[in-house]
């Protein structure tokens, strides 16, 4: 026998579209998000299984990606070419899917579930292959668009629960009242904003008028192709500029941070297309010396995890959106609670891998679609 590890063999891939009911509707620029639906996709080998859950959204609304395009994608393309095959590593898994083009969201769910397999192969903890450091992640909260009132009231919620900053969705007539009302009650709260492209340049005068609020960075005011025009606005005020929307490739975040379009890079590992790109922000930023931190995308407890997972590299060194999963759902796909305590949340550790395990009749329950993949 070969004593060198080859990797699992994937004998089975298993696609899953699943909704999950949000407790409160998630409200941002352009979006309003009642359920959080995505593909639930587990790899199955040398009996053991890897799983990820995708972050498009049904609609084109954050990014281009889609769920119905990703599941062509998948179940054309990529799941029939990976089973019966073993790979001896996620990156090699990424060769495979180099040569098409984008659907970063659909490769990274892909690499991701691969990520557990390897790592339960390997009997190591996610976090440790991935290079993480720490034994639990700071955590924030991300306060949808709602009335000031209501705003003031889950902001009170999350402070007395400990979270260590405060997100604040905004667009056009949802910014200066709300953070002026925000800082009369909350003067000394960490606290930002996150405008999802709502904004251009003809909108200079708001954001300068953000600039006096203390916030600790404006995330993605402009389109999601503007650099230029972020690195003019980033020139005119003193707050530092988060990049969200902009960033897919650590090509793309080089590029603004050597432009001065930003100071703060916000990482999504299925933005960027798996933990090998998103390893690649994280380390240009670090040589940018701009410091990151994890985004969320309403995630189960799948994504939540792997989430955790990431944000122990160490220039993760901002609070993320990683808050506890109770904050989103009545009951999650996974046994585990996936709890901060103090604004800090531990990473999960139930086994190998992200940690993690499925409640199965429950998913059975939220499941809508499944397909089954085999050599
Ligand atoms: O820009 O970070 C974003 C949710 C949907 C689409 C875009 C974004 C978000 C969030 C949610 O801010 C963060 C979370 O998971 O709590
Ligand atoms: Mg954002």
């Amino acid at each position: 026998m070969n004593s060198v590890f080859q990797g699992p063999r994937i004998d089975e891939a298993e696609l899953r579209l699943v909704s999950l009911p949000l407790l409160t509707p998630f409200v941002v620029s352009n979006q309003t998000m009642t359920d959080k639906v995505f593909l639930l996709l587990t790899l199955r080998g040398e009996g053991i299984e890897g799983y990820a859950e995708s972050v498009m959204d049904p609609y084109p609304d954050y990014l281009e990606e889609t769920i119905a395009g990703a599941e062509a994608f998948l179940k054309e393309l990529i799941l029939p070419d990976i089973v019966g095959k073993r790979f001896s590593s996620p990156a090699e898994l990424n060769c495979l899917m180099a040569p098409w083009r984008g659907h970063r969201m659909s490769k990274a769910v892909v690499e991701m579930a691969y990520w557990d397999l390897w790592c339960k192969a390997l009997g190591l903890p996610l976090k440790t292959a991935l290079g993480g450091v720490r034994e639990a992640v700071p955590v924030g909260v991300s306060i949808g668009i709602a009335s000031i009132e209501e705003t003031l009231e889950r902001i009170r919620v999350a402070n007395e629960a400990g979270y260590r900053r405060t997100k604040l969705k905004v667009k056009q007539g949802h910014d200066i009242k709300l953070l002026e009302a925000v800082r009369k009650h909350f003067p000394d709260i960490k606290l930002t904003v996150d405008a999802n492209t709502a904004y251009g340049l003809a909108d200079l005068a708001t954001i300068r008028a953000m600039d006096d609020f203390h916030l600790d960075y404006i995330e993605q005011p402009l389109a999601v192709d503007d650099i230029h025009d972020h690195a003019i606005v980033q020139r005119e005020i003193k707050t530092a500029i988060c990049l969200d929307e902009s960033i897919r490739t650590a090509a793309d975040c080089r590029k603004a941070l050597a432009g001065g379009a930003g100071r703060v890079i916000n990482i999504k590992v299925g933005r960027v297309g798996g933990f090998e790109a998103a390893r690649a922000v994280h380390d240009v930023s670090e040589a940018f010396g701009a410091p990151v931190w994890c985004g969320g995308m309403l995630e189960s407890g799948i994504g939540r995890a792997h989430n955790i997972h990431l944000a122990t590299l160490p220039n993760f060194t901002k609070p993320g959106d990683t808050s506890s999963s109770s904050r989103y759902f009545k009951r999650d796909i996974i046994n585990e609670p996936l709890e901060a305590t103090d604004g800090m949340m531990p990473i999960p550790q139930n086994g190998p891998g992200i940690g993690v395990t499925l409640d199965r009749d429950f998913l059975e329950s939220v499941t809508s679609k499944m397909e089954r993949f085999q050599a």
